[in-house]
């Protein structure tokens, strides 16, 4: 508590509204994976864990562990077919009676023999349809889960020039997302996830954020863009697409994860801190700027986590997860926008900087301990998990868990 006293004169000494830190903190949701959970990695091995869930209840029951040592993630993303079930609304009810809910349902459209080629975009007419039958499956299913939203990545694209004809595709794209966006509820988003390469080496349908807020725009309001954070080629910079798309209204939502040379599903936080606090920073700038659109925009946007745990401990993997969200969405909490518009108005290049980085150095730990305090879960989540018998009881399972 000495440490929070502290920290509280430090920062309302520079005029920080610490109420709404709070709140804004305290609110902060971030949906899990349920592939997360599973055995996944990379192409060329998958190792099989001890206690790896079997089932898509038990990934459910993994991720509660999560919201329970977090109070931060009520919501699981779940993607079909790998959480294929005979009856979602039984899923959904399990996931209800764990204090969960059913998040963003991702279509599969990469592992099916079929779309070796192309799903949406494949040259077959009849591959097509069955892409997009897919694509309408999940929205039936989103009906029984209660889902709203659709995190739609494509691995469609190319591997060598002539192997298929970039512009055709790109009219086969619009048209697949037509067909499923035809059939939304209007409580329904479609978020389009873009990705620079791979599996495709040549060239991506949707490569890029301009790609995807295009179909945005053509689909209508209920379509927008999807930032996965290991989607981008290196150097990329991430933060100004937010904040583009932010400004535009069309930005629904985070993939967060991190990468050191390619979208390697790493921790989020562990590579990137700094890109991490500077997108924040960046949604909190519109955020304050009290624009109507710009404050709904905002709101609705979804932060998902999009990783692999291929030789680290899964739970642990997303606690940790959650925590580096947390601690660098609480450092871009503490950046006093008056200064850096002060500075920007004064063309004071250095001062501007420094507003906004100071506030990444600062230690928040002890406004994280003291807001976990306040909503009733650990202090130290990954401790808590580490010191529960639940890691414990799941090695019961075995081995040889669900794949991705
Ligand atoms: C693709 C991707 C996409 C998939 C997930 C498993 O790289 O980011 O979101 O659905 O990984
Ligand atoms: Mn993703
Ligand atoms: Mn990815």
């Amino acid at each position: 508590m000495k440490a929070y006293a502290l920290f509280e004169e430090q920062q309302q000494s520079r005029g920080i509204d610490l109420n709404t830190v709070r709140s804004r903190l305290k609110a902060l949701q971030i949906e899990t994976p349920s592939w997360g959970y599973g055995d996944s990695g990379t192409r060329f091995k998958v190792f099989q864990k001890v206690g790896v869930p079997r089932t898509p209840f038990e990934k459910l029951e993994d991720a509660a562990q999560v919201h329970k040592v977090t109070g931060a993630c009520q919501s699981v993303a779940i993607h079909i077919p790998w959480d294929k079930v005979d009856d979602y609304s039984q899923l959904r009810s399990h996931a209800e009676n764990l204090g969960l809910t059913i998040g963003a349902i991702n279509p599969n459209l990469f592992q099916d023999e079929d779309y070796m080629l192309g799903s949406v975009t494949h040259a077959d007419v009849a591959i097509r349809n069955k892409a997009i039958a897919h694509l309408k499956e999940c929205v039936d299913i989103a009906k029984e889960t209660k889902s709203t939203d659709f995190s739609l990545w494509f691995a469609d694209g190319t591997n060598y020039p002539g192997q298929g004809s970039i512009r055709q595709r790109k009219h086969w794209m619009l048209e697949g997302l037509q067909e499923m966006y035809k059939i939304l509820d209007p409580n329904m988003r479609m978020l389009i996830e873009y990705k620079c390469f791979e599996p495709a080496f040549y060239h991506t349908d949707i490569a890029d954020w301009g790609m995807a807020y295009n179909l945005s725009l053509k689909l209508g309001e209920q379509a927008q863009v999807l930032v996965d954070t290991g989607h981008h080629l290196p150097g990329a910079n991430v933060e100004h697409i937010v904040s583009y798309l932010i400004d535009e209204g069309r930005l629904g939502g985070f993939h967060f994860n991190s990468y050191k040379y390619a979208d390697d599903d790493l921790v989020v936080g562990t590579m990137n801190p700094y890109e991490l606090f500077l997108i924040f920073y960046q949604i909190l700038d519109a955020l304050d700027s009290q624009e109507q659109k710009l404050v709904d925009t905002v709101n609705n946007m979804l932060y998902m986590i999009d990783q692999s745990h291929n030789i680290e401990s899964k739970i642990p993997a997303m606690i940790r997860s959650v925590m580096n969200v947390q601690t660098q969405y609480a450092k871009a909490l503490l950046i006093d926008h008056q200064e850096v518009a002060e500075a920007q108005r004064k063309g004071d290049v250095l001062g501007a900087e420094d507003a906004v980085r100071k506030a990444f150095e600062f230690d928040v730990t002890p406004l994280l301990h003291s807001i976990r305090e306040e909503i009733g879960v650990p202090v130290d989540p990954m401790k808590a998990y580490l010191n529960d018998q639940y890691g414990q009881s799941i090695l019961a399972r075995g081995k040889g868990g669900a794949s991705w």
